[in-house]
């Protein structure tokens, strides 16, 4: 891969979108190698977490490519479009911890990209955004739908009509962001907590995300018949015998994800 760059780090799958010179734009190359990265990493139980971040000091992600963007003709633009929700799309419903480290601009498709992971901690230089409306387009990477759903219909309007940028602690007030830390800090503080959640049981943790993501596109009846589902399932695993033995014998669990 050419523009993305992956590092196991004892578990935890870190994936640099790695275009410093152009902020880390998404070019349809990128977007394609984001994908790749994250289906390789799907079936790896090698891989209990991943952290999404931008490389350099400057951007998560500042936006699509513009450069390829000025190109686009209706076909290409609905294309282009569908493929980046597609690849956005596994990120969210990714079985494994996404956790976005954003420490930079996280502009447009490179905001989108931070609502597709589960968890965003930013730095407290970030800055993030929806601007493409100064561009003359609406986000086309799933931002109007996961924005509005993550903050409520109005400040979504708000961000996305306005497309100013906001900064990282008025993005945590918002709920945009998980927590903000010092730059310095913000690898680690992704780490500490991707660490945290491999130490639970897998199992668990995955059903956690699919309750949670499916869930919240159901009707609440059907999504408590789904965690209700979910629950009983994880009875018949030898993790959950292993967390609550591990519990009553005052121990720490050794959870293996059977
Ligand atoms: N695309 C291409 N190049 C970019 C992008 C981008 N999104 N952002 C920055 N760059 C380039 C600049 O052109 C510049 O290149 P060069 O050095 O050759 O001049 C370099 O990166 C550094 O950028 P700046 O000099 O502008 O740095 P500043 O610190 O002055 O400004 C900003 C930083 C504020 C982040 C500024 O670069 C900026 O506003 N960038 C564009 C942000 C933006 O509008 N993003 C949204 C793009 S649209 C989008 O994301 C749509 C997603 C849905 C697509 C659906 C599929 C079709």
């Amino acid at each position: 891969m050419d523009n993305v760059r992956t590092e196991n780090k004892d578990g935890v799958l870190i994936i640099t979108i790695d275009r410093p010179k152009v902020l880390n734009a998404l070019n349809a190359q990128t977007v394609a190698e984001i994908g790749e990265a994250f289906e390789a990493a799907r079936d790896d139980d090698a891989v209990k977490c991943v952290i999404v971040t931008g490389a350099g000091e400057k951007a998560f992600v500042a936006g699509a490519d513009i450069n390829e963007l000025a190109l686009m003709t209706p076909i290409s633009g609905k294309l282009v479009a569908e493929k980046g929700q597609r690849v956005f799309r596994n990120i969210e419903r990714f079985p494994k911890p996404v956790i976005a480290a954003v420490n930079g601009f996280a502009l447009g498709g490179g905001c989108e990209l931070a609502l597709a992971c589960h968890i965003r901690i930013a730095s407290e230089k970030a800055q993030l955004g929806l601007p493409e409306v100064t561009l003359g387009i609406i986000p086309g990477y799933g931002g109007t739908q996961r924005m509005a759903r993550l903050l409520g219909k109005g400040k979504a309007l708000e961000l996305i009509l306005t497309g100013d940028r906001i900064k990282a602690d008025e993005a945590e007030r918002i709920g945009l962001v998980n927590k903000v830390v010092p730059a310095e800090e913000l690898m680690n503080a992704a780490e500490t907590m991707a660490r945290t959640i491999a130490t639970r049981g897998p199992l668990a943790v995955r059903a956690a995300i699919e309750a949670v993501m499916s869930g919240s596109e159901m009707p609440f009846d059907e999504g408590q018949t789904l965690e209700a589902t979910l629950f009983g399932l994880l009875a018949s695993t030898a993790d959950m015998k292993e967390g609550m033995g591990a519990f009553l014998e005052r121990r720490t669990a050794d959870f293996k994800g059977k």
